[in-house]
């Protein structure tokens, strides 16, 4: 079989690029080792960024968006007991964010392709890679019991952190930079009124972090910060909800709407950037190449733009001819990832307790956090790397 652009995993960067190739007349086809079931059952990302919002219109994918995602314009802080509001939308002249999940965006994009009649297969097993430093790549998997192969221009690896494209990369090319936390983040989801419908509250405590986001306007996403070795089973219900209300304000902990939680899972933090994102004809997008940890909620939100900037690339390619847009994709993803990167480490070593965080590390956070919520200046470096630097940096 053959095909122009080999897609490797149906998340949210394997489906985006695939519709937009699509609207650009380029062939693709989309390989996934799991079932569409699966990959509509994992429980992630929540927040989009104004650009990734765009994007989804512009590729088509935007009609369930605009009436069910709700605009965030601002974010609270949660530090010393007080609730903070940052103003991201004044902030940043009127940038904004979106509730809509993971899910959702891959709901959505999952129906346009078949709707369209696009290609892909899922349950794929037993996975190489071959001749990626040539301009004949192909791939051989086994699908319905039966080994397939299939040659392509160019192959695009948007199968997430263990997948098999960076793996493809022989060691002497490519450079890993990583940091793991010293912690995890406990998620539950529940059929509640979200308790901040409007903004979502980001809670530095003693105790630990504490995330309130949503879903909808009936359905609840919280998180907790927690030991790397803790198991869901040692999390019952009550505990969850005992546990958030302590690392909240008074004020909020008193309008918390508590119900049976339909879905718990613990995730651990990671900080990663492979370099480069391109070997040969391979192309690496959104978590096959980069981790961030979720507290700046940018994860999602780099897949898209990677995308965007592979997708105009490959464009230029069969439209024009021209490779100087795919010769300098690594690049210029890189800059603006690497930006990312800074933010959510930032973020993250600003809101959670570490192990060695003492008294004096907790008043220092406090005293950050005060001055992020004071000064417009220091604000406005919050806000404006939350709804997301420009596209090309
Ligand atoms: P994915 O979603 O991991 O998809 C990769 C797909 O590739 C498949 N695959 C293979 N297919 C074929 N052959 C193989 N050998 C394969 N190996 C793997 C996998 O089955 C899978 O379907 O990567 P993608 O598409 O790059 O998307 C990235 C996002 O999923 C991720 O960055 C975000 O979920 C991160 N994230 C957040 N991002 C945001 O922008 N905003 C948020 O609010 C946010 N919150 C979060 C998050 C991630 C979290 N966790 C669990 C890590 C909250 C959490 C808790
Ligand atoms: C979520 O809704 O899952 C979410 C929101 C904000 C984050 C991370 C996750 O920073």
């Amino acid at each position: 079989m053959k095909t122009q652009v080999l897609i490797i995993g149906a998340g949210p960067s394997g489906l985006l690029l695939g519709q937009l190739l699509a609207q650009a007349g380029i062939d693709a086809l989309i390989i996934e080792r799991q079932t569409p079931d699966y990959v509509l059952g994992r429980i992630r990302a929540g927040i989009l960024e104004q650009v990734t919002v765009d994007l989804l219109h512009e590729a088509g994918v935007g009609h369930r968006l605009a009436v069910e995602g709700t605009v965030h314009r601002g974010i609270e802080l949660v530090f010393s007991g007080q609730r903070h509001m940052i103003d991201v939308a004044g902030l940043t002249g009127g940038k904004t964010v979106t509730a809509y999940g993971q899910t959702e965006v891959t709901r959505d994009l999952m129906q346009a392709r078949s709707a369209a009649g696009l290609p892909s297969v899922y349950g794929v097993s037993e996975l190489t890679l071959q001749d990626l430093d040539s301009n004949k790549p192909w791939v051989r998997f086994k699908a319905d019991g039966q080994t397939q192969e299939v040659q392509a221009d160019f192959v695009a690896g948007c199968d997430g952190f263990h997948g098999a494209s960076r793996a493809s990369i022989p060691r002497h090319v490519l450079r890993e930079y990583e940091r793991t936390y010293p912690f995890g983040w406990l998620g539950m989801l529940s059929d509640t009124p979200p308790v901040s419908p409007h903004a979502i509250i980001y809670a530095n405590s003693p105790r630990g972090f504490a995330l309130c986001s949503m879903r909808s306007l009936t359905r609840s996403r919280y998180y907790v910060q927690c030991p790397l070795d803790d198991r869901i089973e040692d999390w019952n219900d009550d505990r969850f909800w005992e546990e958030l209300r302590c690392r909240l304000d008074v004020d909020t902990a008193s309008r918390l709407i508590t119900g049976k939680s339909i879905e718990k899972s613990i995730a651990p933090l990671r900080s990663f950037v492979a370099e480069p994102m391109r070997w040969g004809s391979l192309f690496l997008a959104g978590d096959a190449a980069h981790i961030v940890p979720p507290t700046g909620a940018k994860g999602l939100n780099l897949a898209a733009a990677d995308v965007k900037l592979l997708a105009s690339a490959l464009s230029d390619w069969y439209r024009l001819g021209q490779s100087r847009a795919m010769d300098t994709y690594s690049e210029r993803s890189l800059r603006r990832i690497w930006k990312a990167e800074r933010f959510a480490w930032w973020l993250t070593s600003l809101m959670h307790r570490f192990p060695d965080t003492d008294d004096f590390g907790q008043r220092m956070q406090e005293a950050e956090l005060a001055y992020l919520t004071s000064s417009a200046a220091a604000a406005t470096t919050l806000a404006e790397n939350y709804v997301g630097l420009p596209l090309e940096l």
